[in-house]
């Protein structure tokens, strides 16, 4: 059901995408499978590594401070022949990606290049950027517009390097690609192939005060493009993995994660291949945390209520199974959005009421963001304009330009931008302290009352908003920029 909806969010670049997967699906000749093999925890990855190469296995990455290799083998006998002494599991990625929710591309925007000012209301497409008004990034430019020291990760679909607007806005000598869980640090590895959805989230966290186009919400900043989503649009579990060891290895501050993992559909519980698998994930999610950087991600576009969701579905219901579950064995969380320490963001629209496709919960949302909704304030007509305007590439022209999308996906971004400015302003907090100053920070917004029905007729839209100043829609409310340099 999740998935269904989800899927329907996603329209024609998926749809396209999914063709291709399909055409290329069936292939006669032994390929290589991934695997991940995991040392217990807390120990070295030395005799895993032995145990690889006896079972003819190939080591083509290795994270030793969290005892994770990743493995290539085409006998499809390799998880058995290696699995022993020093090595807690063995598991084969094969179909666990997760499909990434692309947002629908809304339209696109001309743009004349002008004078620069250095400040975002004069950039020309600003009279668009509803979502920099509505969060106060112009006061908080005139405080600051963010230190280049700090970094901001962009786990996605890669960063256009040659777009106007981004073009000195990243750090190239931090970008890389990590698809099949090897890094790339090759310019044309990690920049877009075939998604303009990395592009347009680094656009809202940095996009340069220079005259063109638009402003980011920290245009001082810079952004690092980690690619971690196949050109068919998955992001493999090794791509997590090593995603966030770059980051932490490369001394990023944070990182946004515009993307969102839920192995409980898979029925992740009782599946002992995904298990190790998501719990490598979370290895490195809290190894990157430990060495300072700031995880935030998107709560998902699903409509689900995330504090609710442990009855699935998919899974063999009988009623009894309890919410512990999930807690004990911290193997099936949804990713990044429910790891401990991560930062969750929901999406409102121009009324700073929840867009009617973001997930909710409470506990798990600790913040939202503008993501766009094109039924707010209308939900009889789609008005584009009230989506989000960010950079894009056309990935078939390979024109950059700039664009509408919405989703949680163009939540997130601003959550970190405004993060970025707050690391900024107050520089050595370290990944807790900035969690809770961005929450601090944030204004409050008050639950909706009764059920909210923010696309009458379509109750696959309902939702109901529980706790008080904290709650499930909004968190500690919406991220405002101007606060957090003050
Ligand atoms: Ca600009
Ligand atoms: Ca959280």
């Amino acid at each position: 059901m999740r998935r269904t909806i989800r899927r329907a969010i996603i329209a024609l670049v998926s749809l396209a995408l999914a063709a291709c997967v399909a055409a290329s699906a069936p292939t006669a000749a032994p390929v290589d499978t991934t695997y991940l093999v995991l040392a217990p925890q807390g120990q070295s990855t030395a005799k895993a590594a032995q145990r690889v190469a006896a079972a003819g296995g190939t080591v083509v990455a290795s994270y030793d401070e969290i005892g994770v290799l990743v493995a290539r083998s085409a006998d499809t006998g390799f998880a058995a022949a290696a699995s022993g002494a020093g090595v807690e599991a063995v598991a084969s990625t094969d179909g666990l990606g997760t499909l990434l929710d692309e947002g629908e591309t809304l339209g696109t925007v001309e743009a004349t290049a002008q004078d620069a000012t250095g400040n975002p209301a004069a950039e020309p497409l600003f009279g668009l950027q509803w979502d920099m008004t509505q969060i106060d990034v112009p006061e908080a430019q005139a405080v600051t517009i963010g230190d280049p020291n700090v970094v901001v990760g962009v786990l996605d679909t890669g960063i256009s390097s040659t777009h106007p607007d981004l073009a000195t806005q990243i750090a190239k000598d931090k970008s890389a690609s990590c698809l099949d869980g090897v890094v790339n640090t090759d310019e044309a590895a990690w920049n877009p192939t075939t998604s303009t959805h990395g592009t347009h989230v680094a656009g809202t966290i940095a996009a340069a005060l220079n005259g063109v186009g638009i402003a980011g919400v920290a245009p001082g900043v810079k952004v690092a493009s980690v690619k971690v989503v196949t050109d068919a649009g998955f992001i493999y579990p090794e791509a997590a993995v090593c995603g966030f060891m770059w980051a932490a290895a490369q001394g990023m501050q944070i990182t946004n994660n515009s993307y969102f993992i839920d192995p409980w559909e898979f029925n992740c519980r009782n599946d002992p291949r995904q298990r190790p698998v998501w719990q490598a994930v979370q290895r490195a999610i809290r190894y990157a945390q430990n060495q300072g950087v700031l995880t935030i991600a998107s709560a998902g576009n699903s409509n689900v209520d995330l504090q609710h969701k442990f009855v699935d579905d998919g899974s063999p219901n009988d009623g009894s199974s309890p919410v512990e579950t999930r807690e004990i064995t911290g193997a099936c969380l949804d990713l990044p959005a429910e790891a401990p320490g991560v930062v969750t963001v929901s999406a409102v629209g121009t009324q700073r009421l929840k867009s009617y496709y973001s997930s909710y919960g409470q506990g798990v949302v600790d913040v939202a963001a503008p993501g766009g909704d094109t039924r707010q304030p209308n939900p009889a007509v789609s008005t584009t304009a009230n989506a989000v305007l960010s950079t894009t590439i056309n990935t078939v022209t390979r024109v950059n330009g700039w664009g509408y999308l919405q989703g949680t996906s163009m939540a997130s971004p601003h959550a970190a931008g405004v993060a970025a400015l707050a690391l900024s302003a107050h520089p050595g907090l370290q990944p807790a302290a900035l969690a809770s100053f961005l929450e601090r920070t944030s204004e409050p917004l008050p639950c909706p009352e009764g059920i909210y029905n923010p696309r009458p007729g379509l109750d696959q839209f309902l939702a109901e908003c529980t706790g008080g100043t904290r709650n499930g829609f909004y968190g500690a409310g919406e991220v405002n920029a101007f606060n957090a340099v003050r």
